[in-house]
């Protein structure tokens, strides 16, 4: 076997005996694939992915509407639509605005802002383009998916408290839960919302 794939290998070997898993579910708002379930803290030193992230600009939406991204993480938004953008964030986190740029072009924002912290995003010529970039301490998170499940996996073992976001609710209401993660298996955490604050979309009538 090569070397590239005997280091391939035992790369992967130890981070698998030396890693667990949190999974669970998440529910109380219609939009459970717009929530966010994150570690709050966790030792170390993280680096963001040298691919960065991608927040697209398709058929007059981002894409996707949430993204959680580890604290320095480049985010990219090529425009991929067929018409113009000008993403910008009101943001006190990370203003910015790109200006205007035509289809097929793309501008990138290095998120270089401690976690976690919340960068909105809008476009000034479209009213219905708004979406998030959910700023992250460590690389422990996730996305859940309608059904309001998440897998959060590579966990070192450990301590955590376990935090699940969502863009219309307020912050002393997000819901916590603590976890144990254990150096191998899944630790399993049920988050629920008390309220439904709406979505985005629907101050736009949608
Ligand atoms: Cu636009």
């Amino acid at each position: 076997m090569s070397l590239r794939f005997a280091l391939l290998t035992s790369l992967v070997a130890t981070s698998v005996a030396h890693a667990g898993e949190i999974n669970g579910t998440v529910q109380g708002v219609k939009d459970l694939e717009n929530v966010v379930v994150y570690v709050e803290h966790a030792d170390g030193a993280f680096k963001p992915p040298a691919a960065g992230a991608i927040m697209d600009q398709k058929n007059i939406q981002f894409v996707p509407h949430v993204l959680p991204v580890l604290t320095g993480t480049d985010v990219k938004f090529p425009n991929s639509d067929t018409v113009r953008h000008n993403v910008f964030s009101p943001s006190k986190a990370k203003k910015f605005n790109l200006g205007i740029y035509p289809p097929g072009t793309t501008k990138d924002v290095p998120m270089d802002i401690p976690g976690a912290q919340i960068v909105s995003l809008l476009c000034a010529i479209h009213a219905q383009l708004a979406a998030f970039v959910v700023v992250l301490q460590n690389p422990y998170f996730a996305t859940a998916d309608a059904g309001g499940r998440f897998t959060i996996k590579g966990v070192p073992p450990g301590n955590y408290t376990l935090i699940a976001w969502h863009e219309k609710q307020p912050e002393n209401e997000l819901p916590k839960q603590k976890v144990t993660v254990a150096p191998s298996g899944a630790a399993k955490v049920s988050l629920a919302f008390s309220k439904d604050y709406g979505r985005t979309g629907e101050k736009f009538g949608q």
